[in-house]
């Protein structure tokens, strides 16, 4: 491999392993409705068929929600989330608060339990992975999570998010264009 193959491709690997950061401060807000809010971020995962009211955020109607903050735009790759397994549910995503798209639907005929708590997951490898889920991989500060469908009464019991942190663009620009120059004088080290 000759050094500007080398560089190219530590060029590509930099640009994988920058998004790589953890993210660090998460905090969660339900409007008034949902009852034990904390529960839904408190990192127990209910069991399967566990009860909607045990150790988990609930709320009756549509018209309330349990929301994410990451604190910074953040990259979500995956979720596994804890739902009541007979009611249909939406994670939303945003980066400003206001402006919000569908990054997960979980149909209330969708999963493994018939009655309580049901776990999904987008993360291949996870026990609860279930391939049938529409998840759209993408960049969030918050993540909003309803329900649009089922008996009205509705529970979260935990959300489990896979994420990597958006990298700052003036710093990855910064070391990438750094490793191009490198490739640059490399090419022309070689060409003279
Ligand atoms: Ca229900």
């Amino acid at each position: 491999m000759s050094i500007t193959h080398f560089l190219t491709a530590l060029t590509a690997a930099a640009a994988l392993l920058l998004p790589l950061t953890p993210v660090q401060a998460t905090t969660l807000n339900c409007t008034g409705g949902v009852v034990n809010c904390g529960y839904a971020l408190d990192g127990h995962v209910p069991a399967e068929f566990g009860g909607w009211t045990d150790q988990t955020a609930y709320w009756s109607g549509m018209s309330d929600s349990v929301t994410v903050d990451f604190g910074a735009a953040t990259f979500v790759s995956g979720l596994t989330i804890s739902l009541d397994n007979n009611d249909s549910y939406l994670v939303e995503a945003s980066l400003d608060g206001s402006h919000w798209s569908t990054m997960l639907t979980v149909h209330d005929y969708q999963g493994t339990v018939w009655y309580g708590m049901d776990t999904f997951s987008t993360v291949v490898g996870h026990a609860q992975y279930d391939a049938g889920l529409d998840f759209h991989a993408g960049s969030a500060r918050y993540l909003r999570v309803s329900a649009f469908g089922g008996d009205t009464w509705n529970s979260v019991g935990e959300i489990g998010v896979g994420v990597t942190a958006v990298p700052e663009p003036s710093s990855g620009a910064l070391m990438l264009g750094g490793l191009a120059l490198l490739a640059g004088a490399a090419r022309r080290r070689c060409a003279a």
